[in-house]
């Protein structure tokens, strides 16, 4: 397979002044035609008419309504065209049912629908499949379905046909479609400037009570963008589709955006309050991409963290004003620790802007997005809120209709604050955390801190440069109170020391506040000084992060030294857990412990190999430790935090939900399950009869309620999910990997659908006990369904064989297995050009 290279970007050589396409729709051959017409870019010096096109049957071409014979070539054709513009028709014939792949136009439960991004268009029809072609799109749609969208606004409609037009142009990559037999829940909003939008999420009918959530959650987004971003809409309508085949989350196409169903629908007996802040999150990110990728979209994929990293970013920052912004901060970090932290640790480690790729579909990953919104995060904060405003607003200003690159986000930035970003720029460029160092000094009246920088090396790049890192920091004195308020050191050397002057006592540091940038503290950190910004930091996400490393710490001491758990951490965070007018949701948080692959991470980080097993039961015994420790304290949680009245997802009542759901996980280790029975009998929402599921199932004591479980929801596809998911996700060491084979043979185990697919393989996979099973059977285990189903679906492949990207971590027996797993996967014959990039690169 061939390999792009950022560096060889060329335009191309022809502009499109509009394009109209008719689908006659069949499963086994739809009819697809096109008239595009081309000019040629008077800007461009290349005049090479290639068009893409995959699994296409070309049943005839015209140029300038004469026949046209184009040279078929791998990956599309080629044709001689006039030096003037032209109109290129063409007819050809797809076969949507046998479109297992999930990109391009497939079918779900009888339904057409599309997923073009990154490069499904091509599947479609020939066309000049890239971002930097945008175009404004007519459609046609022609099939007995009732219900036919597309792009744009409504045109004509009638007995088995529908029109749409899209004013703006766009690349083809945000091109859909949608026919089946669908409801509507509807509902309106009004723009600031007095717009009437037709808002319309489009279901199967069973589901129709399930999208209210979302829809207030779409109105709230539209709101926010105006308020804070002063960004309007600008269709008269925005259709969002529910799907349930679905490749990932959602797709943000123009007007009409389509969503894996487990992204839109809830009700409270059926979405946990996780399933309901996800659905927020995600209907925002899609409805912030109209401005941040549609309106101003990507010149080439490689630019691909300029609509997703700052369309993370604003959906974090949408969610932070909607709920709590602290608890908000440190989700978004345990998310950026466990998966992009491991991804920059590992092979598969990569720049924010990737320079080369093989199949892009494999660079929609955390360091693309979540890094790329740490990137803008930093940016905002180096330039103040203000700045950031006003390059924000140049940036829509001037960009407005373009298909652009990192350069020009940057430049807006140079421009509107003044100030040269040469050296934040290589943030971009470079892969692999940061670590930053910590020495303090103190000579009885200035308090020295010393910062040091060191970037690992990473594949294909073993020298780094020192990074701008903001480093947020603040002062406390030793009786809690604040001396010194947050200040930004700017840190932009490989040392670098900073100085507090004329301070009346040795303060304790409290560094990196808010998680001021994506790197790693390495800090030897003194238990005391730890346990005094738990208990009084001013920065919540730091006093937070002073009660994980206490936590860590204690782990670590465990199974290197075999130490008890550290009781002076429980003493200090039952005090907190009892803090009345502290946030639940952040108390929650607080009583949760380190994962498990986090403390693999740490072991491997200092030297340690890491053994899964052992860390699973080190855990174990560490929250055995802790419930009883703060039993009394975890019973009058669990007693009095849980909301009144009937249920209700808003912030508040969650994350009372939360904080009593966490003292309960603790309370059923230690009080036999009691508690967690008499809750699942009572539960009237899957908050929580799943959170007392799952504290059942931790302790092996669910055989009844599973069995219930599932005669009560085994008709519901998105709840039976769950049921999948937490029996392969929380199974100890000894019984894993037979769950796991016994579920994957279960009559309900759909493996073609991703989310089940997903659910039950890819929930084994993130459970390190059972996929680091000593005998090697969970790795043998994956990679024969991954094997399964590459050839049926390469992307969910290719995703999910990143359980393996850790390999190197561990002790000689299991590092053989994994790789003989993926040199299995490897060898086989036919493998997906997604998925033999991703192991040649794990192995690499
Ligand atoms: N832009 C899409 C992701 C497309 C993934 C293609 N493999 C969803 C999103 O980020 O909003
Ligand atoms: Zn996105």
């Amino acid at each position: 397979a061939e390999t792009v290279h950022l560096k060889d970007y060329a335009p191309f050589g022809y502009l499109i002044d509009k394009v109209e396409l008719v689908f006659r729709l069949d499963p086994e051959a739809t009819r697809v035609t096109s008239r595009i017409a081309f000019r040629p870019d008077p800007a461009a010096k290349s005049r090479d008419f290639f068009l893409h096109g995959e699994k296409l049957k070309l049943i005839g071409a015209r140029i300038d309504g004469q026949k046209a014979a184009p040279e078929m070539v791998k990956g599309g054709l080629r044709c001689t065209v006039p030096d003037a513009p032209f109109l290129w028709e063409a007819e050809v014939e797809i076969a949507p049912a046998q479109n297992t792949a999930l990109d391009g136009l497939y079918m779900s439960n009888g339904m057409y629908c599309t997923q073009c991004e990154a490069e499904g268009f091509r599947k479609i029809t020939y066309y000049p499949d890239r971002p930097d072609v945008m175009a404004p799109f007519s459609v046609r749609i022609e099939g007995t379905q009732p219900v036919l969208l597309s792009n744009g606004n409504p045109g004509r409609k009638g007995e088995g046909f529908a029109e749409w037009h899209d004013p703006w142009k766009k690349p083809a990559y945000l091109f859909a479609l949608v026919a089946g037999d669908l409801v509507c829940h509807s509902d309106s909003f009004t723009t600031r400037s007095g717009r009437r939008v037709a808002l319309g999420i489009w279901v199967r009918a069973g589901d129709l009570e399930k999208c209210g959530f979302a829809m207030d959650a779409l109105k709230r987004a539209m709101a926010w963008d105006e308020r804070v971003y002063g960004r309007e809409y600008d269709l008269d309508v925005f259709n969002i589709v529910a799907v349930d085949d679905f490749n990932m989350g959602a797709m943000e196409n123009k007007g009409l955006n389509i969503f894996n169903s487990s992204a839109v629908l809830a009700s409270p007996e059926t979405a946990t309050d996780a399933n309901y802040e996800r659905i927020e999150s995600i209907i925002a990110h899609e409805y912030f991409h109209n401005w941040t990728g549609n309106r101003i979209t990507c010149r080439d994929w490689f630019q691909l963290c300029l609509k997703e990293g700052l369309t993370v970013f604003r959906d974090q920052q949408f969610s932070a004003d909607e709920r709590s912004a602290p608890v908000q901060r440190i989700n978004d970090v345990l998310a950026l620790r466990g998966r992009q932290f491991r991804e920059d640790n590992g092979p598969l480690a990569h720049p924010v802007r990737p320079e080369s790729f093989v199949e892009i579909n494999n660079f929609y990953t955390a360091t693309v997005y979540e890094k790329g919104a740490e990137l803008i995060g930093m940016l905002r904060r180096l330039v103040g809120e203000d700045g950031y405003a006003r390059a924000l607003d140049l940036y829509f200003r001037r960009h407005d209709g373009q298909a652009c690159t990192i350069e020009d986000w940057l430049k807006v930035f140079e421009d509107a604050c003044d100030r040269d970003l040469g050296q934040f720029k290589l943030w971009y460029a470079q892969a692999g955390t940061p670590r930053l160092g910590v020495e303090e000094a103190w000579d009885g009246s200035t308090f020295t801190l010393t910062l040091t920088q060191k970037t690992p090396p990473t594949p294909g790049q073993a020298q780094k440069a020192p990074l701008v890192i903001p480093v947020a920091t603040g002062l406390l004195a030793p009786d809690g109170s604040e001396l010194v308020p947050t200040r930004i050191l700017e840190m932009t050397e490989a040392r670098q020391s900073f100085r507090f002057a004329d301070l009346p006592v040795r303060p304790v540091a409290s560094v990196l506040r808010g998680f001021s940038a994506p790197v790693i503290l390495e800090r030897r950190a003194d238990p005391r000084q730890l346990r005094l910004l738990l208990a009084h930091d001013t920065d919540p996400f730091n006093r937070w992060e002073a009660g994980r490393l206490l936590a860590r710490n204690s782990l670590l001491a465990m199974l290197r030294d075999g130490a008890d758990p550290d009781a002076g951490y429980f003493a200090a965070l039952n005090d907190l857990a009892g803090e009345l007018e502290l946030d639940p949701a952040f108390r929650a948080l607080c009583l949760a412990l380190p994962g498990q692959d986090d403390i693999a991470q740490a072991l491997h980080d200092g030297g340690t190999v890491p053994d899964p097993v052992a860390i699973y039961r080190a855990r174990r015994s560490f929250a055995e430790a802790m419930a009883r420790a703060l039993q009394p304290r975890l019973a009058a949680l669990y007693e009095y935090s849980r909301p009144e009245g009937p249920y209700s997802p808003d912030a508040g009542a969650a994350g009372r939900r939360a904080l009593a759901g966490a003292a309960l996980g603790l309370l059923t280790l230690v009080d036999g399950g009691g508690r967690a029975r008499r809750q699942y009998a009572a539960a009237d929402n899957m908050t929580e009869q799943l959170g007392a599921l799952s504290a059942l199932v931790s302790i092996g004591e669910a055989e009844e309620e599973l069995a219930q479980f599932y005669a009560q929801w085994k008709d519901d596809r998105l709840v039976l999910d769950k049921w999948f998911g937490l029996q392969v996700g929380l199974a100890g060491p000894e019984t894993a990997v037979a769950t796991a084979r016994t579920l994957s043979e279960h009559p309900d185990f759909s493996w073609k659908t991703p989310n089940r697919f997903r659910a039950v393989i890819g929930g084994f996979a993130a459970n390190p006990a059972g996929f680091h099973d000593p005998s090697g059977a969970g790795y043998g285990l994956v990679a024969d369904w991954l094997i399964r189903l590459d050839p049926v679906n390469p992307q969910t492949t290719a995703r999910m064989s990143t359980a393996f990207e850790t390999w190197r971590r561990y002790d000689a027996d299991r590092r053989a297995q994994m790789r003989e797993a993926l040199e299995r996967m490897l060898a086989t014959k036919g493998l997906s050009r997604d998925t033999t990039e991703m192991i040649t690169r794990m192995l690499g």
